[in-house]
């Protein structure tokens, strides 16, 4: 703030007014042309769509949430159960490239490999005389969801406006001239899908109606319309068959709607042509200022939950593509609380309760076959977009995958029993929105059981910041389901005795002693996870007061399982075996799930499995694919280092095609794998909350990883683990100055505070002694790891904190600062 206000001084106030309303914007001074990745974004969790802002033929390329190919069905190998014992045998006989080669055959699905969300096809408008033009900018307002698109053809001023409603179902664009009666086009579809038809109904509308793919023998059972209707202001509208054509109107108005017949992942009774036209009918008829106030509100009752203020500079002042290019070299943090918050809008836009959890594009995709099939990789990349959930303040918008989950908790079932003759539920390492939970693309990659326990930790995670005990008992019978799964599938270990999964993987990366196989016995992601899945078992039952001896069973079979072992290299082995390879750069490293998102690992309670982390993250190196670097960014804030967080912001804001091998972003902020993957804004945006606070290692940790760059600023609104809300924070000069606590569930606040604050009243903060007694602070303490003789690991030296108590009520403010 007091850079801006200084560099105000050198300009007209009117210039920098301009700039300071062009904060949370993205800005251009071109069209996106060709490249869908220069396109913008909006979308209100059912519909999704990229403007194009291409003047004489405007593209607006349109999804919408449960568009998805296939239809109902499951994805079980059934000769799995036979083939089982002879796998875990294979693999504890050290002969994994045979146990592989037998789980391809038996475990991996002989049906779908998962179905794809597909696009609905493309708005086409021609504006036709505006090849010549002249003073062009498009922009996305990212605090009020629009996005805006103007030029000059001799002499008119046209401005083009777009929303994904908030308030109503539909996208609306507002198309407009400084001139009455200027504005004239014409709109088409047009649509990959191969089904598909394009008329103009009786009342008018422009509409495409069409079904799904069919793919890998599962037949399309979806069917949808869209629906796009135009109301004008002055002028007149004609019709062809497949056409609207607006001529001299002052303004003309675009409802876009579009509809499916999907009720859910088993239910495709839906009527969707009533859908799309109820969601016409009711919007069409209102002014466009009426919808744009209720979108704007129904946008910033999410957004405006958190500002953040990392400084301000004149590199701010370029367009977006220029200050990606300038980044690495430039003083520009305003790109990264741009950047932060165009993680924040992402998720509103492409997760809205009641819709379908934000896919691997979130909720845009122009592809028919998109990579992955935009859908769920639950061995990481789905769990990443939620990350920023909850303490971004956007717990509402975790539903959709909360739902996801519990329905998974459901297919995964029959998987368990068929498959693995075990109770509970589990899924491999796929879903999509028919909720599939066998194992596909090859054993290498889908054999690996960890989906259910992982997910299920984000169901507790909800329950751990709003403390809710009904919403707990309604997700507990999946919390219980995911441990029960692991207390029938684990074995012994034959030489160690540890409860291990077998056949398990750490997903995607093999060490180079198994002959190229991934497959493996008692990994230490598995381990991590099946101890989180217990932890939180034993923990839920606890708080619900039920299963006490279904808890004692966890808590005897948890104390069997193997613990975490520190190798020769002084890293956090991956394996079981001390095999890893301190050259390879693989983009997982899920062996530190336990440091992040879990919090095992901890740099006060486990100090030498908190060094070993930072030696393998220093072994596999920092650039990445983008999901993988956005991993990195939660990792060394977790680190306490926000100087090596920060560069992995810097690795990630880069133009894609720069950092050699590795990913990046693109133009329009999209994270780049590449391709573009909606996971590492996610990610990245959870990593720069994890850099300013962390709850989740017995206090709230307020500027844990505060890097150099950013030595003043200030952020409101993140929520803290039990119910706390970080109402404001200020620092200056590396220095917490301000801080406003909320309480809204009390209990005992305690704080880790780079230095030393008072209470403004005076009372009641006291130096911290012996564990937080707060309940939703516990920490589980792991056994001590097993230490390599060729290791020399030694605790990291960690910056001083002060810790504090503060006994907090109900409902109250607690205000801090300096001493
Ligand atoms: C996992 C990753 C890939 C990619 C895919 C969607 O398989 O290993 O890098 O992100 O998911």
């Amino acid at each position: 703030m007091r850079k801006t206000i200084f560099f105000c001084l050198l300009l007209t106030s009117a210039a920098c007014f301009g700039q300071e309303s062009k904060r949370l914007k993205l800005w251009y001074t071109q069209p996106a042309g060709q490249t869908w990745e220069n396109a913008l974004p909006i979308g209100n969790g059912r519909q999704g769509a990229m403007i194009y802002g291409n003047v004489e033929k405007e593209v607006i390329q349109l999804n919408e949430h449960t568009v998805w190919s296939g239809g109902p069905n499951r994805n079980d190998n059934p000769a799995a159960l036979a083939s089982l014992p002879e796998i875990r045998k294979l693999i504890f006989e050290g002969k994994h490239k045979e146990a592989e080669t037998l789980a391809n055959e038996t475990i991996v699905t002989k049906k779908s490999h998962g179905q794809m969300f597909q696009p609905v096809g493309h708005l086409n408008l021609t504006f036709t005389g505006h090849e010549n033009f002249t003073d062009y900018y498009r922009e996305l307002d990212i605090e009020k969801a629009i996005s805006k698109t103007t030029y000059k053809v001799n002499g008119v001023t046209y401005t083009r406006e777009a929303i994904a409603s908030f308030g109503d179902r539909v996208i609306v664009v507002k198309i407009s001239s400084s001139k009455p009666g200027s504005v004239s086009f014409s709109a088409h579809y047009s649509s990959a899908q191969r089904n598909k038809a394009y008329a103009v109904s009786p009342s008018g509308d422009l509409t495409i109606s069409g079904t799904t793919s069919d793919h890998e023998g599962v037949k399309s059972q979806i069917r949808f319309k869209g629906m796009t209707r135009i109301k004008t202001e002055g002028g007149k509208v004609s019709t062809t068959d497949t056409s609207l054509n607006v001529s001299g109107a002052d303004a003309a108005f675009l409802f876009i709607s579009i509809a499916t017949n999907f009720n859910n992942y088993h239910d495709v009774s839906g009527d969707e042509e009533k859908r799309a036209i109820d969601f016409l009918d009711k919007s069409s008829g209102k002014k466009y200022a009426v919808i744009l106030s209720a979108h704007i509100a129904g946008y910033q009752k999410y957004f405006n939950r958190v500002k953040l203020d990392l400084g301000n500079t004149a590199a701010a002042d370029l367009p977006t593509d220029q200050r990606l290019k300038n980044f690495r070299t430039a003083d520009d943090p305003a790109l990264v609380s741009l950047y932060y918050q165009y993680g924040r809008y992402l998720l509103i836009s492409s997760s809205q309760p009641g819709g379908q959890a934000a896919n691997l594009q979130g909720i845009w995709n122009s592809r028919i076959n998109p990579p992955w099939d935009s859908k769920y990789t639950i061995n990481i990349n789905a769990q990443m977009n939620y990350w920023p959930a909850e303490k971004t303040n956007l717990p509402e918008l975790h539903e959709p995958f909360l739902q996801l989950i519990k329905e998974l908790s459901e297919t995964g079932r029959e998987t368990a029993r068929e498959m693995y003759g075990a109770r509970g539920w589990m899924a491999h390492h796929n879903t999509d929105i028919w909720r599939a939970t066998g194992a596909i693309d090859g054993a290498f990659w889908g054999m690996w059981t960890g989906g259910g326990g992982w997910l299920s930790q984000h169901l507790w995670e909800h329950y751990l910041y709003n403390g809710d005990k009904n919403y707990l008992t309604s997700v507990y019978p999946a919390i219980k389901g995911a441990a029960l799964f692991y207390v029938d599938f684990l074995v012994e270990h034959p030489q160690y005795k540890w409860l291990v999964v077998n056949p398990g993987s750490s997903p995607e990366n093999a060490p180079k002693i198994h002959g190229g196989s991934s497959l493996d016995a008692g990994t230490t992601m598995d381990n991590q996870i099946v101890y989180d899945a217990f932890s939180t078992a034993i923990r839920a039952a606890g708080i619900l007061g039920k299963d006490a001896g279904f808890a004692d069973t966890l808590k005897q079979w948890r104390s069997r399982l193997p613990p975490m072992h520190i190798g020769q290299h002084n890293q956090l082995q991956e394996w079981l075996d001390d095999v890893d390879d301190p050259e390879d750069h693989h983009r997982h490293v899920s062996h530190l799930y336990g440091l992040y998102p879990s919090n095992q690992i901890s740099a006060y309670n486990t100090p030498e499995l908190f060094a070993a982390s930072r030696n393998t993250l220093v072994q596999r190196g920092d650039v990445s694919t983008g999901w993988s670097m956005g991993w990195k960014v939660n990792w060394w804030a977790k680190m306490q280092d926000g100087n090596h967080a920060y560069r992995l912001i810097q690795n990630q804001l880069t133009p894609l095609g720069v950092n050699p091998g590795g990913g990046g972003t693109y133009n329009n902020l999209f994270d780049a794998h590449p391709p573009f993957q909606i996971d590492g804004n996610f990610g990245c945006t959870s990593g720069i909350t994890e850099m300013l606070m962390q709850s989740s290692d017995g206090a709230i940790h307020l500027l844990p990883a505060l890097p150099d760059a950013w030595p003043s600023g200030s952020i409101t609104g993140l929520r803290a683990i039990g119910g706390f809300e970080i109402v404001e924070m200020q620092w200056k000069q590396s220095k917490l100055v301000k801080l406003v606590v909320k309480s809204n569930l009390g209990g005992n606040l305690r704080l880790r505070l780079p230095n030393a604050l008072k209470q403004t009243n005076g009372s009641g903060i006291k130096m911290a002694k012996g564990t937080n007694t707060n309940p939703f602070y516990y920490t589980e303490k792991t056994s001590a790891p097993v230490i390599s003789d060729k290791s020399t690991i030694k605790p990291l030296q960690l910056k001083e904190t002060v810790l504090v108590d503060v006994d907090t009520a109900k409902g109250k403010l607690y205000t801090f600062i300096s001493k």
